[in-house]
């Protein structure tokens, strides 16, 4: 390959998905820049077979072995065959996505541990969150002060990740049914990290050699992830940041202020970003910024870290996981400050070639080029004003930028808690408006669209999905990078309502929201099963999450992450969708599971699609089907709900709460 090529103007341009990118990335400013954009068009078009349909296996030093289902010669030297190589490496996926949630859990437990205890710049923000999350996990909050409380429920919910036996306590949040299909089927997570040492040890060469065994414990280590320390790591930082209600802002590589010190904040865990948008704030760090001839210091957020401070401060987001090297192929950005997951070694030569600094901060995570400054939560503020400092010492030597004029206005920041209002009634909290409109046939069901954006697929599938589902009356929510592209697209504006077909808009309409609802990071899925799971419980909808009218998917999905939180929502009883291609497809058996037995066991099931139209297709056609299959299906009378008969629902968020 020639690879001079690279570094030639024209070929700088790439033919990619995003305006904003091909505007950055096509001028002068970011000549000689290379990218994932332009990795992926210097690779081969289609990706090693082999590795794509999970039939290749290097677990041992016989291998690597390159598996051909039915094909005697084409099996693993051990025996192996497509079935238990493609489950097993799906398995070894579930494992490092939950694995990502886990720590990230587990670290948000620490520091609200720490913050119980004084010991953080943080505080107790929603005690009346600490209380309901005391009840659910079997604390009795009464009498107690909040950093006591604090500490219990803190300590109580970090003893879950070492936990050898019984249950994680957030599980018993889901329908009783529900909770039945998971004790008959063996899937109950017992405890956070046990499920993954668990996949590590069955998916070790010869042990569980059986696709369904294997793949039962990888439902049971993505429970331990969604309803185990995604939960976690949600609820102890809506409790310590604040919990999420909708916020304007905006998105996309605009929100770079050309006078201003531009500060990136990238990855995945709150808490390094709560004290930078603190040491952002100072008074005395503001005035460091004048001195060197900015007026400020704009933060913005990249990838999920930047959908966490959207969420609670309304600061932008720069760029989704495909825009993080070119947010810096701009020029204008003095510093990227990082700490895991999602992070391209790319951005390193990209800094390299401006005058931004790259610092890392988690001890699990350094870069080659970057500088690494260690982030402690004990000493959050101190190194937040450290990394801000250094920051603005760089500005003066900014040189040529180009910051492109793509922003988009957005409303972000509907938490679970939110929608029980917004959607509900702003006299009492509830969801039965919501299941009341979806029984009559005004909103025909609910869909989540989440995961990553990514190069490989060209184009932006998951807008033009959404596009299709509003405008068949399907209200959607959003996570991670698909919330952001969402965003740049202009979905996230109650102005979009537009688009909705007239059951959805007329609802829309009545509320002031917009047609698809941005529900956080990519942890914060699990605010999405706690919204089925309130769904059931508030009734009209049948006993358990798999008869809601609902279905999800991640059409551009890129992590292992992606796999682990698509198994959760399947084991929880939802129909998901992933595109282009999926993990264990050149096994017949171990996809059939995926695709067919996994309904029988637990009433939701993956699939795959390509393309927006397919993926509506059968979205809205799972939908159908659970609308007939609860009756919905004929058609009843429209009833418009006013002031008066909203006051009479019997509605208290108490009664519903799950
Ligand atoms: Fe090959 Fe079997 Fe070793 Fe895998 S475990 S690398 S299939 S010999
Ligand atoms: S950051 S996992 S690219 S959503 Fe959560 Fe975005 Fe996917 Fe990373």
């Amino acid at each position: 390959m020639d690879t001079s090529k690279r570094f030639d103007k024209k070929e700088a341009c790439p033919s990619i998905q995003c305006e904003a990118n091909r505007a950055v990335l096509c001028n002068s400013c970011a000549q000689g820049v290379i990218t994932a954009a332009h990795r992926v068009e210097m690779r081969p078009a289609e990706p090693c077979l082999f590795g794509k349909k999970g039939l290749c296996c290097r677990i041992c030093n016989m291998g690597p072995c390159q598996i051909i289902e039915g094909v005697d010669a084409m099996q693993g030297v051990c025996g192996a065959d497509a079935a238990t190589v493609s489950a097993r490496n799906f398995c070894r996926m579930v494992a490092g996505g939950a694995s990502a949630h886990m720590d990230h859990g587990r670290g948000v437990v620490l520091a609200f541990l720490e913050t119980a205890r004084g010991e953080t710049p943080y505080e107790i923000k929603d005690e009346r969150k600490l209380q309901q999350t005391a009840r659910r996990i079997g604390i009795d909050p009464t009498d107690k002060a909040k950093e006591d409380l604090a500490i219990e429920v803190g300590e109580k919910l970090l003893s879950e990740f070492g936990q050898q036996i019984g249950r994680i306590s957030f599980t018993k949040r889901a329908p009783k049914p529900r909770q039945e299909i998971w004790e008959t089927t063996g899937v109950m997570p017992r405890g956070v990290d046990r499920e993954v040492v668990e996949i590590m040890h069955r998916t070790h060469i010869g042990v569980d050699q059986h696709h369904e065994n294997l793949l039962l414990q990888a439902a049971r280590c993505s429970l331990a992830d969604g309803w185990g320390a995604s939960m976690m790591a949600t609820e102890l930082s809506d409790i310590m940041f604040g919990t999420p209600v909708p916020i304007r802002t905006k998105v996309n590589i605009g929100v770079l202020k050309k006078d201003e010190v531009n500060i990136t904040v990238h990855g995945h865990e709150p808490v390094l970003a709560e004290a930078l948008a603190m040491a952002a704030n100072d008074p005395e760090v503001i005035k460091e910024a004048k001195k060197v001839g900015a007026k400020g210091i704009n933060l913005t957020g990249v990838c999920c870290t930047g959908n966490e401070i959207l969420m609670r401060h309304g600061i932008p987001i720069a760029g989704s996981f495909i825009q993080q090297e070119v947010v810096l192929a701009t020029g204008a950005v003095e510093a990227m400050v990082v700490d895991v997951q999602c992070i391209m070694q790319g951005v390193s030569p990209v800094a390299g070639m401006y005058h931004t600094e790259l610092i890392t901060t988690s001890e699990r995570a350094k870069i080659p080029g970057a500088t690494h400054i260690e982030f402690h939560e004990d000493r959050a503020l101190e190194v937040a004003k450290e990394i801000v400092l250094r920051a603005i010492k760089r500005y003066p030597e900014r040189g040529k930028y180009f910051i492109p004029v793509h922003q988009m206005d957005v409303v972000a920041g509907f938490s679970h808690e939110t929608i029980n209002y917004i959607l509900g009634g702003r006299f009492r909290a509830s969801y039965k408006p919501l299941n009341d409109n979806i029984i009559n046939g005004r909103i025909k069901g609910v869909a989540a669209i989440v995961g990553c954006d990514n190069y490989r697929v060209k184009s932006e599938i998951q807008v033009e999905l959404a596009k299709e589902l509003i405008a068949n009356n399907v209200l959607v929510l959003v996570t991670g990078c698909a919330a952001t592209a969402m965003g740049r697209a202009g979905l996230l504006s109650p102005e979009s309502m537009e688009l909705a077909g007239d059951g959805l808009k007329e609802v829309l309409e009545a509320v002031g929201c917009p047609p698809v609802l941005h529900m956080g990071s990519c942890v914060d899925n699990s605010r999405i099963l706690i919204a089925a799971t309130q769904m059931v419980a508030t009734g009209g909808l049948g006993q358990d999450i798999s008869e809601l009218p609902v279905a999800g998917c991640a059409p551009q999905w890129m992590s292992e992450k992606a796999i682990s939180i698509g198994q959760y929502f399947v084991t929880s009883g939802v129909y998901v969708v992933f595109g282009p291609g999926f993990p264990t497809i050149g096994s017949t058996k171990t996809t059939e599971f995926c695709f067919k037995g996994m309904e029988k066991l637990f009433g939701g099931k993956w699939d795959v699609a390509d393309g927006p139209n397919e993926f509506a297709n059968k979205m809205i056609d799972h939908i159908n089907q659970k609308r007939a299959a609860l009756g919905l299906d004929k058609k009843k009378e429209r009833i418009l709900f006013d002031m008066a008969m909203r006051r009479e629902l019997d509605t208290s968020a108490e009664h519903h709460e799950v």
